[in-house]
């Protein structure tokens, strides 16, 4: 599922206008207005010259001071993007998942929307390693059990060590800073997060946009895992980079095709991410009814957008072909090798979080993902605690 804030900002768009529709406001008689204030007497033309020319000569001025700042302030800082919280949230978890193997000693809490491939990602890399965490289910519109965080997107994960609460934005973030940790644990989740500093920047379309340096990298401080080499783990990288940015791009628009898989895929993330029982009827009902509308439309601007093909599951299914016939060409069950690494389960997190829509339906019918998929699905589910320590 993708950005709910374009569904909020469609529905509160829709509501102004409805209320300026209601209220008679007339956009012909402004225009006219405008263009009567036009034809001001042109009296005493030299003073308003002068006037004129002074006010521009400021404007022009100020004009070009903010235009400098702007250009310096481009890259910003962000360094409380992963702030140590002094109190955990108070919000009681929708859900605990326990394991009972799990000997990472961490304390977790996952801020999330049960289907959004971010966040199914980082479950998947939870749940393969056996790590417990407590689940907030967000609601995907109101947002209101993240309002405590300046950081609006989720997932979000709140680690409770001995100082605090460390947050960790950004799926692939939150992965490589609890990987790190587990792997080396002679260093603090503190120390880990400072080896991924975030600039913001305003891009071209005037956006402010966060990039998270290092956010694919596993930092070590002591001696690397005796079974990794630089060249698989250059490899892993670009797969995971590879999930994020080519794959994940593929779903919303085949999610969302028609308005009736659209209904279908807000039904589904209805049944799973149970907003029935933690929401309220009318949330739930905005969500699902609102939710679905936007996405079909926006699901066609995200197709242009990311130049998918004409018939969107062809983009899909040959996302899927390319997966498995690198791995067809690296000879082996996973990526990882004979057990999943972190490009597997990247990649599976977000083929995941579509499992119960008609799109994934036809991605196992269409291409010969499947063998694989239920291999991962099989060491997802079984949850056996595998030892992220340093062997
Ligand atoms: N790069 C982030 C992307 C997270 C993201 O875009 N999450 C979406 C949900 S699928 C979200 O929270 N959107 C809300 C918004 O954009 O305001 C990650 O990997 O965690």
């Amino acid at each position: 599922m993708i950005s709910l804030k374009s569904i909020y900002n469609f529905a509160t768009a829709t509501a102004l206008f409805k209320q300026m529709t209601r209220n008679n406001v007339k956009f012909k008689p402004i225009m006219r207005l405008m263009s009567t204030e036009k034809k001001v007497k042109q009296s005493g033309g030299l003073k308003i010259g002068l006037i004129g020319i002074t006010a521009g000569a400021i404007g022009g001025t100020g004009y070009s001071i903010y235009k400098l700042n702007e250009a310096r302030g481009h890259i910003i800082n962000e360094t409380m993007l992963h702030p140590i919280l002094k109190d955990m949230p108070k919000i009681e978890p929708s859900r605990r998942v326990k394991y009972p193997n799990d000997t990472s000693g961490l304390k977790l809490t996952l801020f999330q929307y049960q289907t959004c491939p971010f966040c199914c990602k980082v479950r998947a890399f939870l749940d393969y390693h056996g790590i417990s965490y407590d689940v907030v289910e967000v609601d995907p519109v109101l947002r209101q059990s993240i309002r405590w965080s300046e950081y609006k997107k989720v997932p979000i994960l709140v680690a409770s060590y001995d100082k605090g609460y460390q947050q960790i934005n950004d799926s692939s973030m939150i992965i490589s800073a609890l990987s790190s940790f587990l792997i080396d644990n002679q260093q603090t989740l503190s120390q880990v997060i400072n080896f991924y500093p975030s600039v913001s920047f305003i891009d071209d379309d005037g956006t402010k946009k966060v990039e998270i340096m290092n956010r694919y990298f596993l930092m070590f401080q002591g001696t690397v895992p005796a079974n990794r080499t630089p060249e698989d783990m250059a490899e892993e990288r670009k797969w995971r980079k590879w999930a994020d940015t080519k794959l994940v791009h593929s779903l919303s628009p085949n999610v969302y095709r028609t308005p009736t898989e659209a209904l279908q895929a807000f039904t589904w993330f209805s049944d799973v991410g149970e907003w029935e029982r933690l929401f309220p009827a009318w949330e739930r009902a905005l969500i699902v009814y609102v939710g679905a509308f936007a996405m079909w439309i926006i699901g066609k601007r995200l197709k242009s957008r990311h130049n998918l093909k004409d018939d969107v599951r062809i983009s899909l299914y040959e996302d899927c072909d390319f997966w498995v016939r690198s791995l067809k060409k690296k000879g082996t069950t996973f990526m990882g090798g004979s057990e999943p690494n972190l490009a597997d389960l990247a990649v599976f997190g977000v083929l995941n979080s579509i499992e119960g829509c008609d799109a994934f339906q036809d991605v196992l019918r269409n291409t010969k993902i499947k063998n694989w998929y239920n291999k991962m699905r099989e060491k997802v589910t079984s949850h056996q605690s595998h030892t992220l320590n340093n062997a």
